[in-house]
């Protein structure tokens, strides 16, 4: 039985493990779920994920969601070893460090800025510098290391690219950060030219126009 993956086109967390996924080279049967047609509600769905998000991976009948937990058990299970998710216990804490506080401060200060956008209220100006002022230490740290866990690329790279990508394309302009700058012209250069286009740029793109329309029509 194929991977199968569940994802939405403009789902930011879809393209953290669709990276990871080409990263790896896996084969993987992708499942489109469209966010806006409902489908996440519908009861097949709700039979594979009962928390009714993307992505979704399932694996011989096994389901896991959360992108940060599925790109993880992608490398422990098919690509072992891999430096994108090391086995060394100090090297794997700190790629570790980086996901949970992507998943936890980073992220959630984007999607502060991001959802009343998308229901048509007025954005809040002060949440976007929250989420420069965590961007800034991001930028601190990388003054010391090529990437954000050290000199390797890892999944969290992967995860935080993600992050920055979707608050460049909805107006958020970290390009003060120099620290970040290089070390996404980094990212960029160790990624496959079509996934960094398609899955990085395009997508957030995609959904950067969709928030535009949501957030600042009047
Ligand atoms: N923390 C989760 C976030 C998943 C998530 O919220 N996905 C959104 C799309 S970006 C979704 O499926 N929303 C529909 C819903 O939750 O009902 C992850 O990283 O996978």
């Amino acid at each position: 039985m194929p991977l199968q993956l569940y994802y939405d086109n403009l789902s930011p967390p879809s393209r953290v493990v669709r990276i990871l996924v080409k990263e790896i080279g896996l084969d993987v049967e992708e499942k489109q779920v469209n966010l806006m047609a409902g489908d996440h509600m519908k009861p097949e769905f709700l039979a594979i994920n009962p928390f009714h998000c993307v992505p979704t991976l399932v694996d011989d009948g096994y389901a896991l969601w959360e992108s940060r937990s599925i790109i993880t058990y992608l490398v422990d299970k098919f690509a072992h070893g891999h430096s994108l998710y090391p086995t060394d216990l100090h090297k794997r804490a700190t790629v570790n460090r980086w996901l949970y506080w992507d998943s936890g401060t980073f992220y959630p200060s984007l999607s502060a800025y991001y959802t009343p956008g998308f229901a048509g209220k007025p954005v809040k100006p002060e949440a976007a510098e929250v989420f420069k002022k965590n961007a800034s230490a991001l930028d601190e740290s990388l003054k010391s290391t090529k990437y954000v866990a050290g000199d390797e690329l890892s999944v969290a790279d992967i995860s935080i690219t993600v992050t920055i990508s979707v608050a460049s394309a909805m107006g958020i302009d970290t390009s003060e950060l120099k620290n970040v700058e290089k070390w996404l012209k980094q990212v960029e250069s160790d990624f496959d030219p079509s996934t960094w286009q398609t899955l990085v740029i395009d997508s957030a793109n995609g959904l950067g126009t969709y928030f535009k329309s949501k957030a600042f029509s009047s």
